[in-house]
């Protein structure tokens, strides 16, 4: 430990907290890294984290057989949340298994194109309300908006539910307390945690009250569904609720489903609102790439009035800007591992059995030595066939990795390219003129305050 470096000013009991802000982390970590390199710890508290984002060691810690998911930091500060719920379950607990046997299936190519109309459908409330802003000479607020169509496509295609979120003024109540215990459960970090009760006395309770009211949501649409005697399509929740495991013949506790439906909802949404909310700034941006895919969509798509499921996925550069997007900002931004064994990381860090590191995603996806010089850069072409190919492997990690890794990505990406072809196809982007982008950060990333001017297109050519 002690050859890995760290920032030079270290304080007694605090650690390295000079210059750090609380309700930044991330970027943070990201400003060390480039300071201190590749690998580099951090002193809170008196706890020391080890933060890698170096191409060859990242490589490395997707290595299965000797490292694996770490439950840690802002994960495990979502345990009262989400408890043993798929993303919040510790390797070792026999939940983890069973919830992903009995969900993987919900994520198959048939059930996706069963989702693919619910999705179209949601959009085609996003484009209504924008339709209307647009009317009334109004800019469109992306993120705010992003975060109801996510929340709705996922709350409709896993739970039959309908939160109502564009016929709402404000936030819907749930996604309130989401935002509430994300925030909580990262500013948990950056407090001592044997004083956080004190030091965050009156946060700490309403973060109780917002977990109260994540279960009160949950419970109660779950015994809409228990009434109701099922969905009739074999959703989500449906899969949660009925399914018993072919090999053990488990199946999920009545507690358990509790936290799968929470983790879902929470997980199904706000990442993805993200990925969306870069994306369309990115667009808005660099009109030429706007003009590239917005020309692809035409193409592909024509003037069909609804594009099929199979149509998705063959718009190739909208999807190389999805991905450009993810690189420069992740929206999950980092992930942890842990060494099964005592091992040595990339050949020169020795670590126990145990021992963990946290991925700097944003940082990883920005290293020259995979990435160029000109990382920094917007550029969607990095993902054609032959770039990918030149580049080493397990440099570009938006979802994780390995069995842990997210097993929602083929949904969102369906999503997000689809959502992404109908707004190039109906709309003109125009960024705020004195717009800079800024990163509010509650464990995922947002582009803080973006909005955006939009004009009708006139027909297709
Ligand atoms: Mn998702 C795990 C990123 C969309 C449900 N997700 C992860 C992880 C990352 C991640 C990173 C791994 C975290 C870790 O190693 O600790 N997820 C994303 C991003 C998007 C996303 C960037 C959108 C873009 N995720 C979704 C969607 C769903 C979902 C959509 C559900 C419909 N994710 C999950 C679940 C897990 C997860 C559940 C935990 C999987 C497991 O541990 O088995």
């Amino acid at each position: 430990l002690h050859r890995i470096p760290h920032p030079p000013h270290r304080l007694p009991l605090l650690g390295d907290v000079l210059g750090a802000d609380r309700r930044s982390p991330l970027q943070d970590s990201m400003r060390y890294a480039r300071a201190l390199g590749r690998v580099y710890r951090r002193r809170v508290f008196g706890k020391e984290f080890v933060f890698t984002w170096g191409a060859r060691q990242a490589a490395d810690l997707a290595d299965e057989s000797r490292f694996a998911k770490h439950v840690g930091l802002g994960v495990a500060n979502l345990r009262p949340v989400a408890g043993d719920g798929l993303f919040t379950a510790y390797n070792h607990e026999s939940n983890w298994q069973l919830a992903h046997d009995v969900l993987a299936p919900g994520f198959s190519r048939e059930a996706m194109a069963a989702y693919h109309v619910m999705m179209l459908d949601v959009a085609a409330r996003l484009t209504g309300h924008w339709d209307r802003e647009l009317a009334a000479g109004r800019t469109v607020d992306v993120p705010g908006d992003m975060t109801k169509l996510t929340l709705e496509t996922i709350a409709r295609t896993g739970f039959g539910h309908d939160f109502g979120s564009f016929e709402r003024a404000r936030p819907h109540p749930f996604v309130t307390a989401m935002v509430g215990t994300l925030t909580y459960a990262q500013r948990l970090n950056t407090v001592p945690a044997p004083l956080a009760p004190y030091l965050l006395r009156a946060a700490t309770r309403r973060n109780a009250a917002d977990i109260d009211h994540l279960n009160q949501t949950v419970d109660d649409l779950v015994r809409a569904r228990r009434e109701a005697g099922g969905s009739g399509q074999g959703d989500l929740l449906d899969r949660m609720l009925e399914t018993v495991h072919p090999v053990t013949g488990e199946r999920l506790s009545a507690r358990n489903v509790r936290r799968q439906v929470i983790t879902f909802l929470v997980a199904g949404h706000e990442t993805t609102s993200g990925a969306l909310s870069f994306a369309l700034h990115y667009l808005a941006q660099h009109p030429r790439i706007a003009e590239r895919a917005r020309a692809e969509v035409d193409r592909v798509w024509g003037d069909a009035a609804a594009p099929g499921y199979e149509q998705v996925a063959k718009l190739r550069y909208v999807r190389r800007v999805l991905d450009e997007s993810l690189r420069l900002w992740p929206t999950a931004p980092a992930f942890a591992r842990e060494a099964r064994q005592d091992t040595v990381l990339a050949g020169e860090h020795p670590m126990r059995r145990g021992a963990w590191t946290l991925v700097l995603t944003p940082m990883l996806h920005r290293d020259p030595e995979a990435w160029g010089p000109d990382a920094e850069r917007f550029d969607p072409d990095r993902f054609d066939a032959p770039a990918v190919r030149a580049r080493p492997p397990h440099v570009f990690k938006p979802f994780g990795t390995g069995a842990r890794a997210c097993i929602g990505r083929q949904f969102a990406l369906h999503e997000a390219t689809l959502v992404l072809g109908l707004l190039l196809r109906r709309y003109d982007l125009h960024a705020e003129p004195d717009y800079r982008l800024r990163i509010t950060e509650r464990l995922t990333l947002m582009p803080e305050g973006l909005r955006l001017r939009l004009e009708r297109r006139t027909a297709p050519a």
